[in-house]
């Protein structure tokens, strides 16, 4: 196995750090981002040199920009990025929900996500060599109550995903769309709930949801994979769910 450099986005809990801790732990080298600095300096009191913490909010434009000289030089050529920063923000109808959650996700899961693509993409296809992990969600395919924008912004990320495939025809360059269902063992429910603990573990009472371990599980194996082959989309959720959403009202009057 050669070592790889992976950028990684939002690995101060969740998915992101649990990436971090698989990637290091398989002798990768990891730069791990988000905005809480203190989370991704104790990462690298844990993890040691292999882990390098940098502070970046994605939906920092110019920092997003700048981003790769202001990291050490030899950890400029990023092999892999993962683009995992992403939160969803309540679960009001459409016509109460708060505009200013509504712009928080388009500006995290979609323009956060471009921007960091559109600054470590050149990198790659000047080395002819990467490979792209997108983190989207079932709610980018099926929709529910309260999806409304959390769940377009991940059939953005999808058909990103799909589209940049279509670019780099020709390239020795990967992406893959991982789109899972419900996780436990993160922030999510949390952010979702503005800090509502209560509610958050309701989305999981009772239940046996996929984990962030296993997430990084399948990032792993993604990466692993012999260089020509591209997982284009993968979709995985819990045994315990399934997607049985299509409903009827039945109180229309005739
Ligand atoms: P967490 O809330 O635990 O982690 C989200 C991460 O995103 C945090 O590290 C947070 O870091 C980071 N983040 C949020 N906003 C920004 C920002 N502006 N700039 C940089 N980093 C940011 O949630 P999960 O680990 O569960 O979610 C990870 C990804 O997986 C998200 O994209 C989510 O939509 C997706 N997902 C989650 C599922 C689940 O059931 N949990 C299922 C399907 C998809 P910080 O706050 O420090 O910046
Ligand atoms: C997270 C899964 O179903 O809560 O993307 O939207 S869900």
């Amino acid at each position: 196995m050669s070592q790889k450099t992976i950028l990684v986005t939002g690995a101060t809990a969740g998915f992101g750090a649990a990436f971090a801790r698989r990637f290091v732990a398989d002798g990768h080298r990891v730069i791990a981002t988000g905005r809480r600095l203190e989370r991704l300096e104790s990462l690298a009191a844990e993890l040691g040199p292999n882990l390098l913490p940098a502070a970046l909010d994605v939906t920092d434009h110019a920092a997003v920009a700048n981003f790769l000289s202001t990291i050490p030089q030899a950890w400029r050529e990023i092999e892999v990025l993962i683009n995992n920063a992403g939160l969803a923000l309540g679960l009001a109808p459409a016509w109460s929900a708060n505009l200013a959650h509504w712009d928080q996700m388009i500006a995290t899961n979609i323009s956060g996500l471009v921007h960091v693509t559109r600054a470590i993409l050149p990198g790659m296809v000047e080395r002819n060599s990467g490979t792209i992990i997108n983190i989207g969600s079932v709610a980018g395919t099926y929709p529910y109550p309260g999806g409304h924008v959390y769940g377009s912004t991940k059939s953005f990320v999808s058909h990103f995903s799909l589209n940049l495939r279509a670019d780099l025809l020709g390239k020795n360059i990967r992406v893959t769309s991982l789109e899972p269902g419900l996780v436990g063992g993160s922030e999510f429910s949390n952010v979702r709930f503005e800090g509502d603990a209560t509610r958050a573990a309701a989305v999981y009472a009772g239940t046996q949801t996929l984990t962030p371990e296993d997430m990084a599980e399948t990032a792993a194996w993604i990466i692993s994979l012999p260089a020509h082959m591209n997982i284009n989309r993968i979709e995985i959720m819990p045994i315990a769910q399934a997607s049985a959403a299509l409903s009827i009202s039945r109180a229309a009057s005739t």
